[in-house]
């Protein structure tokens, strides 16, 4: 017939982590389906760990032999989803895990933008292990030269570099912070230089990916202090889609310097380069638990389920964007 197939090809490495990026959307989608059913009852608890049950269980049917690197708690704290835990079926390759079951406990009980289902995937030993203590962070979207913004510089000379990297003055460009009294200085600072400031309670691993695309968000830049966990989170995402982030870990008293050397970190000073928290090939999934300006929430249409998910893989920069809807509502596991 003389009609040639073409065959789609993949590197033997890739195959899995190509199929794998499918995978990781049904961890987060049920995730944030099992947290949103509790959405708005004031119990960040039960909200969590609801998340947390439906992440877990299907995180082991992947075909992965995976460990969690960022996860709920240290062992002794956390009885699921622990650093260290192994997850999958153990019939895959070797990779590092990081999750948020759900991200905004608190935006979710209160029924708030925002509140989000987030896992990322890495090569095996490529993720800052990082403890749950507070990180300084700052983020940029692509397009800017290296080191425009830096973690060590004024948050008023941050602001006035972007500005002329991005060719605007100051009054057009907007940081997006966590609204927190320890903030106070840094909010005043940015306004004091013209810009303006996006405010919100929590959630700033969504904030972080805000800075990606400045155009659709209206975000510039994300700057302050937040959990670890999600620095390293905010870092995958970010790797993938494009940007620069700095991170460094506050380890304010000897507690903390040796929990976080027990858990690998030689330097409690350190900057961490986006790229020393993720080191390899990584995929990263977030679903919409509530509506938010990245993502919408979970709908629960009756005989349906629609689910909102964004997921990215760093080795080729693509982004989905996936609209689902879910006929078969047994796996949900919901009542
Ligand atoms: C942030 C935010 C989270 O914690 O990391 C924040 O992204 C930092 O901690 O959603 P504080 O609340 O103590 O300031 C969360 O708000 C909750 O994990």
């Amino acid at each position: 017939m003389g009609e040639s197939m073409t065959s789609i090809t993949v590197q033997p490495g890739l195959l899995i982590e190509r199929v794998l990026s499918l995978e990781i959307v049904r961890v987060t989608e049920r995730a944030a389906v099992s947290a949103a059913r509790l959405r708005g009852r004031g119990d960040e608890k039960a909200a969590d760990q609801a998340a947390v049950d439906a992440m877990r269980r299907e995180l082991n049917k992947l075909p992965i032999d995976g460990i969690v690197r960022i996860g709920e708690g240290e062992r002794d704290e956390a009885p699921m989803l622990f650093i260290g835990e192994t997850v999958g079926n153990k019939k895959g390759p070797k990779v590092d895990i990081a999750v948020d079951p759900l991200e905004g406990t608190t935006l979710c009980a209160k029924n708030m933008p925002g509140a989000i289902a987030v896992m990322a995937m890495a090569e095996s030993g490529t993720l800052l292990n990082a403890p749950d203590v507070y990180m300084e962070k700052i983020a940029i979207g692509p397009g800017y030269p290296a080191g425009v913004v830096d973690l060590d510089a004024p948050p008023a000379d941050n602001i006035r570099a972007l500005a002329k990297a991005k060719g605007v003055k100051p009054e057009e460009i907007t940081a997006l912070i966590l609204d927190r009294p320890r903030h106070a200085g840094m909010i005043a600072a940015v306004r004091k230089v013209g810009a303006a400031v996006r405010l919100i309670t929590d959630g700033d691993v969504a904030g972080v990916i805000h800075t990606a695309d400045p155009a659709a968000t209206g975000i510039d830049i994300y700057m302050g202090i937040g959990g670890a966990p999600e620095g390293v989170l905010a870092a995958a995402a970010l790797r993938c889609i494009g940007g620069q982030m700095q991170g460094r870990l506050i380890l304010d008293s000897d507690e903390k310097r040796k929990r976080a050397a027990e858990m690998g970190v030689k330097d409690p000073k350190k900057k961490y380069d986006m790229k020393d928290m993720v080191r390899g090939d990584c995929i990263v999934s977030a679903t919409g638990v509530t509506d938010g300006s990245l993502l919408r929430g979970v709908r629960f249409g009756g005989e349906r389920i629609y689910t909102h998910t964004v997921v990215m893989r760093s080795v080729t920069g693509t982004v989905r964007w996936i609209d689902a809807e879910h006929r078969q509502l047994e796996k949900f596991h919901l009542d």
